[in-house]
């Protein structure tokens, strides 16, 4: 922190402290998100744990039982109303909340009530390395713990609320037992590349009704197991002029030394259609800016929702754009990969084509892969076909990932593919169903593998929970 902003911050602490004001944004504290438990400051061996609903603080001991110390681990994520800040994931799915200043778990009906109602500001607790958390709507009350239930109160600046209102985040009483999502949190569409050997995520942020999300995080890792969350890189509100909301399946390619993040939003009043656009930055983490200051591809231009852009380049460094919806198109971009030639746009939509176009390349077969059904359907999956260059025609070969219900899985699809450097390596992202309690605004992203047949057909990708 700059010197005069620490000492600003300081001051304007002593100042609340004087006033008996809560503390103000500037002492916002940070939390490792993932699994946790949360302990009560002034209770060791008490947790945060929810039952029958409602919140509570109880005693949970290595001799609890295995519905005790899972009510009383969370998935720490991301704000579902605002990335700076946090929700709280029980094991059923259900998110912490408050209603009527009780604080209880509920399922995430995606409004903008319910988003901010599950969504919580980390200030620093009572005691060094304690946290305290202030609803994100109610930032002058915190969660606190009084009779043993959780309520959001009022703050006071007392010893006592301090630390009836501050919490230890401790190993989770639940450790997981299967992968889960590769990032914590409701995202979807994810995109997976690679760039100079460091693997990147952008996903859609979900957890939206009408899957309404402004903005977009990046994510990158060395092994694919653990992500660095690297905050937003593009938010529609300030950072386009022509999108308000939607921001849906972004795909990010390097080139000319610089990132191309195509997209796709809709506006907030006007226009009811998704356009879609090319945001550029020098670096894959952002921050983005919107190349065009206009969409690239207009809502309405072509048949079918202007959404979920893909961009393939060839051996010979050509790059290829390919989005729709209903209608799958692709056209040649331009070597500033900000513009076409709209003569040369060809519809290429395969039987069962939905969304989610994805193009790879391997031992000079071409892979045309897709989403069929609808993202709120179980059935959504991916199928394939494979051609003899980028435009096509294209042969489909069938559905390569769908629904595995005996492991909770549902709806797999919106999918991208990496191949590790250098090696004959593939991997799939994928949005599903979060696991368990998820739906089709709900969903969550991982990783598995995708390998091909020595008769270069692609496998069945085995989804694991
Ligand atoms: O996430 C919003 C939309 O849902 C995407 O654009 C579609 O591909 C579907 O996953």
């Amino acid at each position: 922190m700059p010197r005069r902003t620490g000492a600003l911050a300081l001051s304007l602490l002593v100042l609340a402290s004087a006033l008996g004001l809560p503390p103000s944004p500037a002492s916002a504290a940070t939390m490792p998100t993932g699994a946790r438990s949360l302990e009560a400051v002034n209770y060791p061996g008490r947790f945060i744990r929810h039952f029958d609903y409602l919140g509570r603080l109880d005693p949970v001991t290595s001799g609890s039982t295995a519905q005790t110390k899972q009510d009383a681990t969370f998935t720490v994520t991301s704000g579902l109303a605002s990335p700076s800040c946090y929700s709280f994931q029980a094991a059923n799915g259900m998110f912490l909340r408050h209603e009527d200043w009780r604080v209880g778990v509920e399922a995430n009906a995606g409004t903008a009530q319910f988003r901010t109602d599950a969504t919580f500001c980390a200030v620093d607790g009572s005691a060094t390395g304690t946290v305290s958390l202030a609803p994100f709507n109610y930032p002058d009350r915190r969660v606190r713990h009084r009779d043993f239930g959780l309520w959001i109160d009022t703050y006071q600046d007392t010893a006592g609320f301090r630390a009836d209102s501050s919490f230890r985040l401790t190993a989770p009483w639940t450790p997981k037992s299967t992968k889960g999502p590769v990032i914590p949190g409701l995202y979807a569409d994810p995109h997976i590349t690679n760039f100079n050997g460091r693997y990147y995520l952008y996903p859609t942020t979900d957890g939206y009704a009408s899957w309404a999300s402004p903005y977009y995080k990046a994510f990158s890792s060395t092994d694919l197991v653990n992500w660095t969350d690297h905050g937003v890189i593009l938010d529609h509100g300030p950072d386009v002029s022509w999108a308000d909301n939607s921001a849906w399946a972004p795909a990010v390619v390097a080139k000319n030394g610089r990132y191309y993040l195509y997209f796709s939003g809709g506006a907030a009043s006007g226009d009811t259609g998704k356009h879609l656009g090319v945001a550029v930055s020098d670096s894959p983490t952002g921050p983005f800016r919107d190349a065009l200051g206009r969409p690239l591809v207009r809502a309405g231009a072509y048949p079918g929702q202007a959404i979920d852009p893909m961009v393939f380049t060839d051996d010979d460094g050509q790059s290829y754009l390919y989005w729709g919806n209903g209608a799958a198109y692709v056209v040649p971009l331009n070597a500033d990969m900000t513009s076409f030639d709209p003569a040369k746009v060809r519809t290429i939509t395969t039987t069962g084509f939905r969304e989610a176009a994805f193009v790879l390349k391997r031992n000079g077969t071409y892979y045309f892969m897709w989403s069929e059904n609808d993202t709120r359907d179980e059935d959504y999956q991916v199928a394939y076909a494979t051609g003899p260059s980028p435009l096509g025609p294209w042969t489909k070969r069938g559905v390569v990932l769908q629904k595995r219900l005996d492991a909770g899985i549902k709806g797999p699809g919106h999918h991208s593919v990496v191949r590790a450097p250098g090696t004959d390596t593939w991997y799939a992202a994928y949005h599903r169903f979060a696991v368990p309690g998820g739906n089709g605004t709900n969903r969550e992203v991982t990783v598995d593998r995708l390998t091909f047949g020595s008769d270069g057909t692609i496998n069945p990708i085995v989804p694991t929970p």
